[in-house]
């Protein structure tokens, strides 16, 4: 396609245009002195990454103009993706090899004798304004825009605290603050200017600490934008993320002030700006407070103004704004989209009721990301309002037609009609916004084709009846720039050695290593990458957290959120059955393995805070028995985020994808494991069963229970049947609740007993522990052979081309945006 062309590839090192600047290192020094008025010779390494980025910055901010000046000019459609969260992750050696330019940086930097590189690159914070997959989805997206050159613009929230850090004390986790914006970003760029006014009829009050809106006061909040370039690879397309911060327009209540109410003169703004302060850290649930919901209004009002606002200064008729316009939902948090466009179009655009309608229907589109009915988003109808009536108003009427319609089609068949309102009325009368999502958009997709499946035909049914020409997949991907090419840079060096640099914007050239599979050179070649990056992160490891860890054994990682559906409970049984196994006979051969664990739990989810525990607890107890010191070793890496998975992801032979069949939509670590030579163990779940179909089933270990079974064994499953039938699930089990893991705290794993025994194990843990083990088992054997094992690898890699998000990103822009490319000069 378009954008693919080798054209596009990256500017060569000593990139003339580059090199006509003044030179990158007077660039640099005049940053240190006229930012930091400091002398290059006494600059700290704080100093001397933001002096970097910033010179970086000022090179592309050229090539940035002159992308929005040539959309402008050309007046093409446009694509806006709006989400709650954006999980950048670090920035500056990305924006730096997407340029092309790093043999140019490194060459400059090296005139400066105090410059040690991978410090200043480790120095930057690492932007964590999410909370894992649906938030590095959003940021894998915009890189994959700019680079197939498509007018685009991500549209977020600038929290001053990302996700929490997680320290471990005693084995529990401790969250502490992010505060990453303590010292000012090189990257953003505010811009006053374009200033934006959010309406709320209401107005906050501080009352024991508590922040509380409080009716009758209709006033208006502001949304600053603050502009992050997002640069395509090759550097011709930087397009923007915008995210929005918000303020009060009372800057300072000078009344207030001379009275001496020296406060009250500053506590509006410090209320207004509290909205944007922090990211709400749950993944997949969803707390319902009130703050999270003005959040999300905040972001859909700021965004919408703004994307109008653009919309008008080129076109004077509003029945373009669908031709001009495309908006994606990232999931239903910016819901709220529907109403508020109608507003816009209503009330502002004087349109009537049915044309505003179809515009906005033919605007928006909606991605859903989840099955679990805990993540389902109902606002409560006394929210809207109290924050915004307006808005209330206008989804009861679209509700009013929208039952009107139903009850037509099905005239006799009432609960149809009240499953599928937008107003829940049992109890507290509530919005549900993925009903108004797809009511209110043309498309709705899942992630992965299975997910896609399941949200048709299960849990949205009667709307995909109803409108099933608006439901569609597209499968998840990960950009392979971050992913392969900057994380792994032995392994991409090797691949484009061997078949050429076109994979980098091409992955299905991939497929070219296939033959190679059974190169023994090629294969040995692979295995020193590996191996190399297994003793470098072993060495980040010990030096960081004094963790040691031996790289000569297996190396075996499940890193992600923790939750129950992704079952982290499962893998540290099996560790448990491995140690019994010892324990009951010391001389039998396992394959030496370290198995990682790393993620962050939400603060208020108790059950996974404890599994973090049980992990910690076991890694110790195993430390310390000699039995199996040095034979299987578990270790909880604290503080999962972007740039630790970029460590770990490309050192793992052992990727652990094993949810419950039918609760990951699609998982993304899955494929950046794939793409750097891990072999997978998992279920037939979320695009693990696509990843699965391009490199051959005989290349995975896929174990235990299907979705259809998982579904249809609920009615009789019972893990008391597995706890007296196998030997071996109540041995583990029953070393867990003898207190074997927890000598100093007895007691404190009740709740896991209760989850996976009393409650029924909703997750199915016991039904698939026997299948998983056996899996494990073949597994083993198989990396006893290391020609054999490596073979698998490459053939896994050469398969992996499909999980590219610049091929997700083309279906978008085909099958629902009817987006083009606009090629900048
Ligand atoms: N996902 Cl609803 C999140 O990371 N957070 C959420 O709030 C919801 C979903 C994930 C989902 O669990 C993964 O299976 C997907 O791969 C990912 O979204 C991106 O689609």
């Amino acid at each position: 396609m378009a954008g693919h062309t080798k054209s596009n590839i990256a500017a060569a090192p000593g990139d003339p245009e580059l090199a006509s600047e003044a030179s990158g290192r007077e660039s640099y020094d005049r940053h240190l002195l006229l930012d930091h008025v400091v002398r290059p010779e006494d600059a700290s390494q704080r100093e001397r990454f933001e002096a970097v980025a910033r010179t970086l910055r000022d090179f592309l901010t050229q090539r940035w103009l002159l992308t929005q000046q040539t959309h402008d000019r050309e007046n093409p459609k446009r694509v806006y993706y709006l989400s709650m969260e954006f999980l950048i992750g670090r920035t500056l050696i990305n924006n730096i090899i997407n340029l092309g330019v790093e043999p140019y940086v490194r060459k400059e930097l090296r005139t400066d004798p105090r410059q040690d590189w991978s410090e200043v690159v480790e120095t930057e914070p690492d932007a964590g304004l999410g909370n894992g997959g649906l938030g590095r989805l959003a940021a894998c997206f915009i890189e994959s825009l700019a680079t197939l050159q498509i007018p685009a613009m991500g549209y977020g929230l600038r929290y001053e605290y990302g996700i929490f850090r997680q320290a471990i004390e005693n084995g529990y986790q401790i969250e502490q603050p992010d505060h990453w914006l303590a010292q000012p970003d090189p990257w953003e760029v505010c811009q006053p200017r374009q200033t934006v006014q959010v309406p709320v009829a209401c107005r906050f009050e501080l009352h024991d600490g508590v922040l509380r809106a409080v009716p009758g006061y209709a006033t208006h909040l502001l949304g600053v934008p603050y502009d992050r370039p997002v640069v395509g690879y090759g550097g011709q397309t930087i397009n923007t993320l915008r995210l929005w911060g918000a303020s009060s327009p009372d800057h300072f209540d000078f009344g207030e002030f001379s009275s001496g109410d020296f406060v009250g003169a500053i506590v509006d703004r410090i209320l207004a700006e509290t909205v944007t302060r922090v990211l709400y850290p749950d993944d997949s649930t969803r707390a319902g407070q009130a703050l999270r919901f003005v959040q999300e209004y905040f972001l859909v009002c700021c965004s919408l103004a703004d994307i109008v606002a653009r919309f008008r200064r080129t076109n004077d008729d509003w029945g373009l704004l669908s031709e001009k316009v495309a908006i994606q939902l990232n999931d239903t948090h910016p819901a709220m989209a529907v109403g508020e466009l109608m507003r816009l179009l209503l009330d502002e655009a004087k349109l009537g009721w049915d044309e505003a309608w179809e515009l906005t229907v033919e605007t928006l589109a909606y991605t859903n990301h989840t099955l679990l009915p805990e993540a389902l988003e109902k606002w409560p109808v006394r929210f809207f309002e109290l924050v915004c009536p307006r808005l209330l108003e206008i989804v009861y009427e679209i509700n009013r037609r929208f039952v009107a319609d139903v009850q037509q089609r099905y005239p006799d068949d009432h609960p149809r009609a009240s499953r599928m309102s937008v107003i829940e009325d049992s109890g507290e009368r509530q919005i549900r916004m993925a009903n108004l999502a797809i009511v209110g958009s043309h498309s709705t997709n899942g992630v992965a084709q299975i997910h896609s499946d399941l949200l048709r035909t299960r849990v949205v049914a009667d709307f995909a009846q109803m409108f099933p020409e608006r439901f569609n997949n597209k499968t998840n991907g990960v950009t392979p720039r971050r992913w392969l090419l900057a994380a792994n840079r032995d392994w991409a060096g090797l691949i484009t050695e061997s078949i050429g640099d076109a994979w980098i914007t091409d992955l299905s050239e991939l497929r070219q290593l296939l033959p190679l599979a059974d190169d023994q050179t090629f294969r040995s070649r692979f295995r020193q990458t590996k191996q190399s990056a297994k003793e470098r992160f072993a060495d980040w490891l010990r030096t960081t957290t004094g963790q040691v860890v031996d790289p000569e054994t297996i190396f075996d990682s499940q890193i992600k959120r923790i939750h129950e559906y992704k079952r982290q409970l499962l893998n540290i049984l099996h560790v448990i059955v491995l140690y019994n196994r010892l324990r009951s006979d010391p001389s039998i051969s396992i394959p030496p393995r370290t198995f990682f664990f790393a993620g962050k739990a939400a603060p208020a989810y108790r059950l996974a805070k404890l599994i973090i525990k049980l992990i910690n607890n076991v890694g110790r107890v195993i430390d310390e028995d000699p039995v199996s010191r040095g034979r299987i070793k578990v270790v909880f890496v604290p503080n999962y985020n972007v740039s630790l998975a970029e460590r770990l992801i490309p050192a793992t032979d052992v990727s652990e994808q094993i949810s419950t069949a039918g609760y990951e939509a699609s998982g993304t670590g899955n494929m950046k494991f794939m793409m750097n030579g891990a072999l997978t163990i998992g279920t037939r779940d979320g695009a693990t069963i696509e990843m699965a179909e391009e490199a051959g089933e005989e290349n995975f270990f896929l174990f235990g229970l299907n979705a259809e079974q998982v579904a249809n064994s609920r009615q009789w499953y019972s893990p008391h049947w597995h706890y007296e039938n196998e030997p071996e699930t109540r041995d583990a089990l029953d070393l867990i609740f003898n207190d074997h893991f927890s000598r100093d705290e007895p007691g404190i794993f009740t709740p896991i007993r209760e989850s996976l025994l009393d409650h029924g194990d909703f997750f199915m843990h016991l039904a698939d522990l026997s299948s998983y083990a056996e899996a494990q088992q073949q597994l083993g054997e198989l990396y006893a052979d290391p020609d054999a094992w490596t073979r698998k690898a490459i053939i896994n890699v050469a398969g992996s081309g499909k999980f590219s998000s610049d091929r997700t990103i083309a279906e978008y822009a085909a099958e629902i945006w009817n987006a083009v490319p606009c090629p900048i000069d």
